[in-house]
């Protein structure tokens, strides 16, 4: 009950903000997007990570208001930022929302945003329920001209049959396949195969979790096309974008 009035007041009184990690180019030279990523500055608490709260909010209705929040906040500051995309997470719960696509396309509209330069990362979870429906909230939101990723690819139960199913522009290879490949060997064949898969189907490949040189050079090689980690950039305020970006304000 606490936790839930908070995170309602927070919600409310602006003590949520976005920080936003770029995308690159896979040679590493240009930002391509950038993927917003949610903090609560909690007065008493400091910063909570999205891990934190995005399930409590799940649990008591709020995923609804929150990323209604998040979308307006995202494209009321990405708008600045041109001809670079605007990635934002979806949580299942609010996927499968009736006025989903209608809230997406109305806060669009009232920011000015460009739907071609939104994307929306959804997870298998969004898919797993009521596949017919999902499947009809997707084409209407690629209708208005809004891409969709298929993050954390990998890592669900059926990854491969939903992109045979489901109109993704992109996938999102899971860091945790990057995390071990170093070591393994395996890894590297599976994000290999990964990445040729995707190319295949014609959707464009996007490896999540980079954090060393080694990946980059690997990545490279194997024909992804974005790149997203540590080793180019966590994700930073908006002003930071901006100097990334060259904007004065
Ligand atoms: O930024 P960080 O690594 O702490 O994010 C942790 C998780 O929270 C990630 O899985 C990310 O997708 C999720 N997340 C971050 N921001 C949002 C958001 O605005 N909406 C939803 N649904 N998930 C988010
Ligand atoms: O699930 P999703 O892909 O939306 O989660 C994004 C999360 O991944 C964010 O919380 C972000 O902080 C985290 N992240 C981004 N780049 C890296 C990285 O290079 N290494 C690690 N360990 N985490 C990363
Ligand atoms: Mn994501
Ligand atoms: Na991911």
């Amino acid at each position: 009950r606490m936790v839930e009035d908070d995170l309602r007041h927070a919600i409310d009184n602006d003590q949520l903000t976005l920080h936003y990690q770029p995308q690159v180019s896979v040679d590493g030279s240009t930002i391509v997007g950038v993927e917003a990523l949610v903090r609560w500055q909690h007065p008493a608490h400091g910063m909570i990570p999205p891990s934190d709260f995005i399930a409590i909010a799940e649990e008591r209705g709020l995923i609804v208001p929150l990323s209604e929040w998040v979308l307006r906040r995202a494209c009321t500051e990405a708008r600045r930022w041109k001809g670079i995309r605007l990635a934002v997470n979806v949580s299942p719960i609010q996927f499968r929302h009736k006025d989903f696509v209608a809230n997406v396309i109305r806060t669009i509209a009232e920011t000015d945003f460009d739907p071609a330069q939104l994307e929306l990362e959804l997870t298998e979870g969004v898919l797993i329920e009521d596949a017919d429906a999902a499947e009809a909230a997707m084409m209407d939101i690629r209708a208005h001209g809004v891409g969709l990723a298929l993050d954390d690819f990998g890592t669900g139960y059926s990854s491969l049959i939903y992109l045979r199913r489901f109109a993704f522009d992109k996938i999102k290879i899971d860091r945790t396949f990057l995390e071990y490949m170093e070591s393994t060997g395996e890894s590297a064949i599976l994000v290999h195969s990964m990445a040729h898969l995707g190319r295949a189907l014609g959707l464009r490949v996007c490896a999540e979790g980079v954090e060393t040189a080694e990946q980059h050079r690997f990545l490279q090689a194997i024909g992804c096309h974005e790149l997203q980690g540590f080793l180019f950039s966590k994700a930073v305020p908006a002003t930071e974008i901006d100097r990334l970006l060259g904007l004065d304000n």
